[in-house]
């Protein structure tokens, strides 16, 4: 059999992808969009509302409801569930989920006659789930960084950083002690949908536990000296990290036609499966991904962090290491621009470049509509050396799509420099942001042909472990769409933009 099923649970949406390792083709997707398909989970873009800006929480059940929908869907569009070989998934990073000790209980007695959502809600220990945009946890991070100083980044790929996992349940444990306790078991995304998928407790991988501020990636074990000091007994509340099979499909998704003990590779987080889907897990190619979050990523060959402190080390599902630099204000910023600009999305294809001058006179706009991850900065509004509010809509669209290529290039230049960028996401169809990336990276930028990268590299991870050549399948799934060649006469004007943007990230927000 060569079909293998990738499933990607991102920020807004869950998707499922099936590949045919023997035609090299994709055989059948299906998607859910958080927002549209189950609104009565009540989180806009993935995240509930709160009164605190700097709070970003989601409902777990609704990612629950949302791999029924998933499943209900590809069972719908006549492919047979039946035929697949293995499933790799994907979620989100950093984000947790909390549990208590009937959870176990509730994977192995799941009735295929009552929903996930329905089942799994007796299993919470805490009804929400604080996700990768919350930046609520800056006085947990700096206890962190009291007590460990600059081991946390030597030791597990970065320093104390608000939306990591580890933040995130010291906040918990200080201010809900008694629902701690009652945490039986504290998973990620990735990790508890893969435990529903398998009907059992499954492990955390290597890249996105490394996400957690929790794993040392010199011994590859939880560092339990960080964990117990982030949290009393949290070593105890962690599944095991693991890669490989994490077990077989629980007989609850027979009803999708899915077969019972199908095996389930460990899951990982979406920017690990994205190196695999865009075929950048080995060296030599950094990846762009414009999603939610804009990220700039890659292979490392060898262990080093970002002497700055805002970059990430993950481990690469490959094996090995990878780089990351993350900024929070990706596609939904983009989306305010577009309406202030009272443009469409066709405008950011070629029309707001062709009105405006490359390099835009020096005008420069960062979008933060939301605290910013790198560099962290929390009081959101957007930064700009310009009077932004009063421009044409053609200099709006240039000055933040350039400042954002501009921090992207700033903040990734610890990682290397490459001659080949690959993208993916939304935004990487426009050719206007493309050609900008080629401009100040000075690189040629390729878009693959497959869009969802995440959910690809979750299928590819599958079947992998289950002994498929991951080079084979690089070639078969990974074949380049688009190229952008960079226009070199460019090189020097945004060699001297690139110190502003620091100069831009320090100011204050305009009103
Ligand atoms: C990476 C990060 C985001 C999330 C959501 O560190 O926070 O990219 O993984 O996509």
């Amino acid at each position: 059999m060569s079909y293998y099923l990738g499933i990607d649970s991102s920020t807004q949406s869950l998707k499922g992808l099936v590949i045919d390792c023997d035609a090299g083709k994709i055989a059948a997707q299906a998607s859910v969009n958080f927002t549209k398909d189950l609104p009565q989970f009540n989180c806009v873009d993935g995240v509930l509302s709160n009164d605190d800006p700097l709070v970003k929480h989601s409902d777990p059940l609704m990612w629950v409801a949302a791999l029924d929908l998933m499943l209900e869907r590809l069972q719908d569009s006549g492919f047979d569930l039946g035929a697949i070989a293995a499933i790799g998934g994907d979620g989100q990073q950093h984000g947790s989920v909390y549990l208590n000790n009937s959870f176990e209980e509730v994977l192995t007695s799941l009735e295929p006659s009552r929903s996930l959502a329905e089942q799994l809600k007796s299993a919470l220990s805490r009804s929400t789930s604080p996700i990768w945009m919350d930046s609520s946890t800056s006085e947990e991070c700096r206890e962190l960084d009291a007590k460990f100083g600059r081991r946390l980044q030597a030791d597990t790929g970065s320093p104390a950083i608000e939306r990591f996992t580890g933040s995130q349940i010291r906040k918990f444990y200080k201010q809900e002690p008694d629902l701690y306790e009652q945490t039986a078991r504290i998973h990620l995304v990735s990790s508890f949908l893969c435990s529903v998928l398998t009907g059992q407790d499954a492990p955390i991988d290597f890249g996105d536990g490394a996400g957690m501020n929790l794993l040392n990636l010199r011994t590859m074990g939880w560092d339990s000296e960080i964990a117990e000091f982030t949290a009393p007994g949290l070593a105890g509340k962690l599944p095991m990290v693991g890669k490989g099979m994490a077990g077989g499909v629980s007989p609850y998704f027979e009803k999708y036609g899915l077969k019972a003990g199908t095996p389930v590779a460990v899951w990982t987080g979406d920017n690990p499966a994205s190196l695999v889907g865009t075929g950048a897990w080995r060296s030599g190619v950094a990846v762009v991904s414009l999603g939610t979050s804009d990220t700039f990523f890659a292979a490392l060959d060898q262990f080093s962090t970002d002497p700055d402190g805002y970059g990430h080390v993950f481990g690469n599902p490959a094996g090995g290491f990878m780089s990351l630099a993350c900024f929070k204000n990706g596609s939904l910023a983009r989306d305010k621009v577009r309406q202030i600009a009272g443009a469409d999305w066709g405008f950011f294809d070629n029309e707001a470049f062709e009105q405006s001058p490359v390099g835009n006179a020096g005008q420069l706009a960062l979008p933060w509509f939301e605290a910013e991850i790198t560099p962290p900065v929390l009081r959101p509004g957007v930064r700009a050396n310009f009077d932004f509010k009063s421009a044409e809509p053609a200099v709006q669209v240039r000055a933040a799509v350039e400042a954002q290529a501009l921090a992207l290039c700033s903040h990734s230049l610890w990682i290397g420099s490459f001659d080949t960028i690959r993208v993916t996401g939304g935004a990487s169809k426009s050719p206007g942001i493309r050609q900008t990336l080629a401009n100040v990276f000075q690189a040629r930028v390729e878009s693959i042909a497959v869009e969802d990268s995440a959910a690809l590299g979750g299928a590819m991870i599958a079947a992998h472990c289950d002994g498929v050549s991951l080079e084979k399948m690089t070639e078969q799934f990974t074949p380049v769409g688009e190229l952008c060649e960079p226009d070199a006469d460019c090189a020097e004007l945004y060699r001297n933009l690139l110190p502003l943007i620091k100069d831009l990230e320090g100011s204050d927000p305009i009103d």
